[in-house]
């Protein structure tokens, strides 16, 4: 039964000896399992649309490591992609845009979103969902509204991202009006995916870090909080917990509370939190740096053991890294980790 998730039960700020453990980007290069089956494939993007191999690459990390939650395997620029703006992810150079987001008239030309152009997605959701065991659930997820913004304006990753800071100073009023179709796309398509089969959502604020503290709350926080008021007002997903992930934010903690997420994923350095002040409030999932599990057995020990004790008497806590897993971490690793938790 899915009630009996340890997962949802922490989510649902209950107390609990042992914390529920699952891991950002559990699935992906580090594990040789993943690299396998990618190998198939020259566009990355190609594999997402293939709904059996997204199953498959989903329940890698859950045998692997007996996880207490999966996670879609999918990726956040989906919905870009569907917009048009013609996403490849080339060997080496992550994600590239064919029609990136340059003038305030790409924005108003972008066609309207439909959810079903990305059926696969969903597709793939209703796979993982009756593979997985039935205490096990499923995560859904999209990138935030302004993470989606800055990879279309910029057309690629990047280290600082200047054209979409840039774009924003200079096209003020479409940046909004942009945000708001990426909005609404958002929770079109984590609908679609709660139809489908997914228990909670988690939002991916990856790029929350370039914005000052007025911004965040102006290009970032503003929409995500829309996104799960619409998301908490809706019949289809007003139960489902919503998980919201904020890379390294300038600004005060509580801001993130105030969206109304059931949940922070707390990045590595995130520290300046009050946690006693936010028990039976908000359940918090993360915080332990990703490149802990590059070091010795004895360090990793040392590190696991602060989380824990940090986290030791607050209702609702998940364990999972500050950020994602890294290809050059070594899945031997993860078990130890995984196991450091159970046994603690
Ligand atoms: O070549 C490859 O094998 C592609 C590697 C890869 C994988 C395995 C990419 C490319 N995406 C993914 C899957 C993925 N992405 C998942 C599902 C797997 C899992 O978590 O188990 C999820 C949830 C994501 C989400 C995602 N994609 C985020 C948010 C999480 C985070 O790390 O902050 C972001 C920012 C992306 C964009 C992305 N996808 C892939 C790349 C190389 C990038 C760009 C990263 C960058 O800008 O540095």
């Amino acid at each position: 039964m899915i009630n009996d998730s340890i997962f949802l039960k922490a989510l649902n700020k209950e107390k609990l000896s042992t914390p529920p453990i699952w891991y950002m980007r559990q699935a992906g290069r580090y594990m040789p399992e993943y690299r396998a089956v990618r190998k198939n494939f020259k566009n990355f993007l190609d594999m997402c649309k293939n709904p059996d191999v997204c199953c498959e690459l989903a329940m890698q990390p859950i045998e692997a490591f007996n996880l207490d939650a999966a996670i879609l395997f999918s990726d956040i620029l989906t919905i870009p992609d569907a917009m048009g703006l013609g996403v490849k992810f080339l060997e080496g150079e992550g994600p590239v845009f064919d029609n990136p987001i340059k003038t305030n008239k790409d924005v108003i030309n972008i066609p309207p979103f439909n959810p079903n152009d990305l059926d696969y997605v969903y597709k793939a959701v209703n796979n993982i969902r009756r593979a997985l065991p039935s205490n096990i659930p499923l995560i859904g997820f999209a990138g935030s509204p302004w993470t989606l913004a800055a990879y279309s304006i910029e057309g690629r990753s990047s280290k600082n991202f200047n054209s979409t800071k840039d774009f924003i100073k200079n096209n003020e009023e479409e940046s909004h009006i942009f945000l708001t179709k990426l909005t609404d796309a958002c929770f079109l398509y984590l609908r679609k995916q709660v139809e489908a089969g997914a228990n909670v959502l988690q939002i991916f604020d990856s790029w929350a870090n370039l914005l000052n503290k007025e911004q965040y709350k102006k290009y970032s926080l503003h929409y995500i909080e829309i996104l799960i008021q619409a998301l908490k007002n809706d019949s289809v997903t007003k139960n489902i917990p919503v998980i919201l992930f904020s890379r390294d934010p300038k600004c005060d903690p509580q801001f993130l509370v105030s969206t109304k997420a059931d949940c922070l994923s707390l990045y590595w350095s995130m520290n300046n939190l009050n946690i006693n002040s936010l028990n039976n409030k908000i359940a918090l999932q993360g915080n332990l740096n990703p490149e802990v599990l590059l070091q010795s057995d004895e360090l990793i020990q040392l590190e696991v053991n602060k989380i824990l004790e940090k986290f030791k008497n607050f209702n609702g806590y998940i364990f999972n890294l500050g950020h994602g897993i890294t290809p050059n971490i070594d899945p031997n690793k993860v078990k130890y980790l995984t196991n450091l938790v159970r046994s603690y």
